[in-house]
């Protein structure tokens, strides 16, 4: 739910206006409307770009998950492996749109520990895979609106941690 939204159902269960605070946040959010929508754009274009680089740099990095035995082994492991990567990219959008995590969290994060180690995934490289997306994404940014992005890549690998 937007903040907007949100603020609007807390407001009329109490039948109420919305408060000073909440006007401030709402405007705070259409104001940054136009930065978290091109971010959305620029990830959403250069999505496969995104994960092919960051993907590369994992598997320099972590060559165990793509060695024998290692739970991105094979052609096929190796796909759903950057399949997984192209998820949390396509939630990050998600969370950057909305300006608010809730989204990421609700369809990615929750048991997610879980069900990696079910999987035999080591979570830590599926943090690393995320924090090497979100490097590749910044070159393509000014600044500014890299450390906007960076605010959701960094709140997906919190929850890795
Ligand atoms: C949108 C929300 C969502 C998420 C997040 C999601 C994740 C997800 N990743 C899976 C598997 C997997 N995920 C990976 C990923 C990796 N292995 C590694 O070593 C690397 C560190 C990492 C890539 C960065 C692999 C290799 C599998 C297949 C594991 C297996 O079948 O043994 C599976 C098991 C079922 C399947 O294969 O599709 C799920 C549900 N599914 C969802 O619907």
């Amino acid at each position: 739910m937007s903040i907007v939204t949100k603020s609007i159902v807390n407001a009329d269960a109490e039948a109420r206006y919305l408060s000073p605070g909440e006007l401030d946040r709402i405007k705070t959010f259409v104001t940054s409307g136009e930065r978290r929508l091109r971010i959305a754009q620029t990830l959403t274009e250069s999505r496969e770009r995104i994960v092919k680089q960051a993907g590369d740099q994992l598997f320099q990095k972590r060559p165990d998950v793509v060695s024998p035995g290692g739970n991105a082994y094979g052609e096929e492991m190796t796909a759903t492996c950057l399949r997984d990567m192209d998820y949390y990219l396509r939630l990050i959008t998600y969370g950057v749109v909305a300006g608010d995590v809730t989204p990421i969290e609700e369809i990615g994060l929750v048991g997610v520990r879980e069900m990696y180690r079910s999987l035999g995934t080591p979570v830590d490289g599926v943090a690393e895979s995320v924090r090497a997306m979100k490097n590749v994404a910044a070159s393509m940014m000014t600044g500014e609106d890299a450390s906007e992005a960076g605010a959701y890549f960094d709140y997906v690998i919190g929850a890795m941690q």
